[in-house]
């Protein structure tokens, strides 16, 4: 009896079609140390009401569904798998010198050619390309992308995604020259990802907050399952490759050891990580419940002391955090004002929940 008790308390309820009360396992401190957080519920609305309501012009809603569109083939050849046939690595390499997945090159070769049909993006940059492509030189758009992000868990079904920002075009420039998409990440005009895992769900800003959709796979169309994420500005986890630890700058290294040092040390309270190790993914933890991302600088190659992309990684995923209540660094720089200098920029990223990032903050003015 005791058991059917328990078992009936998780269970949504079938009137209401609440959710269960959340139950004391789940918000253990050592393994989810935010509260439960009971969402506003959300009516079922389809992508382009939502958007016209938002104000978002006609030809850029139009622009949303193209790369939507693209999405969903991705979503649909990610889901076959090994089926699929195109798991594993071709023999090319990008121009960050990674070996390339073919999922990588289907990603990219999907959006770029979607996109380009549009007649309305004057040219793209991916992260897939070398130099940017040039579309229609009347275009009113700039799109720059990661078509798959996380590609290493691509061969370990695990979580992956399409990270996109959409820029306004520059009068007086070309539509073959690269210095059009160097625009801080404050000219964004939309922001978003697809995130390919047990549901694909579509994280999405037009600058008037940030909305999570789901990828309704029985009628093809994402639709609006959370209106307004907020992300809790107090978080007790974080997200950081440790084992590069020895190789970051001293403020990091002090500020991830007093994490480490819990409830014993100056933070007096114990913290949880976890590690995605795709952006998009860790990212999509922290909308959903908060938490701080760290991708920091590090001397492990001098070559290369960032890791993250600024155009097609840190920018979109720094809009999207900042209309849902966070905040995004690099230690010293609020990322969406920087001035970029080169399509393929990388940058330090420090994200997420605004108290904790304001703390890891003060560790870099020390
Ligand atoms: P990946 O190289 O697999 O595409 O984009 C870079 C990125 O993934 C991020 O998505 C992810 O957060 C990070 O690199 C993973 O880095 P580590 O290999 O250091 O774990």
């Amino acid at each position: 009896m005791q058991f059917l008790a328990r078992f009936f308390k998780l269970w949504p309820d079938p009137m209401s079609g609440r959710p269960a009360e959340p139950s004391q396992k789940f918000n253990d401190d050592r393994h989810s140390p935010q509260p439960y957080i009971k969402q506003k519920e959300t009516p079922m609305r389809r992508l382009a009401p939502v958007l016209r309501q938002d104000g978002v012009d006609t030809d850029l809603i139009a622009l949303i569904k193209t790369i939507l569109a693209a999405c969903k083939e991705i979503s649909f050849r990610v889901g076959q798998g090994a089926l699929a046939g195109v798991l594993g690595s071709t023999l090319d390499e990008n121009i960050q010198g990674e070996t390339q997945k073919k999922l990588d090159v289907l990603a990219n070769e999907l959006l770029k050619d979607m996109i380009l049909e549009t007649g309305v993006v004057k040219a793209i940059s991916s992260e897939e390309e070398d130099n940017t492509v040039a579309g229609n030189p009347q275009g009113r758009y700039l799109v720059t992308f990661d078509p798959l992000d996380g590609s290493s868990n691509t061969d370990i079904n695990s979580l992956i995604g399409t990270i996109f920002s959409i820029l306004p075009a520059q009068a007086g420039l070309d539509a073959a020259d690269p210095a059009q998409f160097l625009q801080p990440g404050t000219a964004q005009l939309a922001a978003g990802y697809v995130l390919y895992g047990p549901s694909t769900m579509l994280a999405l800003t037009t600058g008037k907050g940030t909305r999570l959709y789901t990828l309704d796979k029985t009628y093809g169309g994402f639709l609006l399952t959370q209106e307004e994420v907020a992300i809790p500005s107090v978080t007790a986890e974080f997200a950081i490759n440790m084992s590069n630890q020895r190789y970051w700058q001293p403020g990091m290294q002090a500020y991830v050891d007093d994490l480490l040092l819990g409830k014993a040390g100056p933070r007096g309270k114990n913290f949880n990580m976890r590690w995605i190790a795709a952006m998009v993914g860790d990212v999509h933890r922290i909308l959903c419940r908060g938490g701080i991302f760290m991708y920091p600088t590090d001397n492990k190659d001098p070559n290369k002391p960032d890791k993250l992309r600024l155009m097609y990684e840190a920018n979109p995923m720094s809009f999207l955090v900042e209309q849902s209540g966070g905040a995004s660094s690099t230690g010293y720089q609020r990322i969406m004002d920087i001035q970029p200098v080169d399509i393929h920029q990388r940058v330090a990223v420090i994200l997420g929940s605004k108290h904790e990032v304001d703390s890891c903050l003060k560790y870099h003015q020390a």
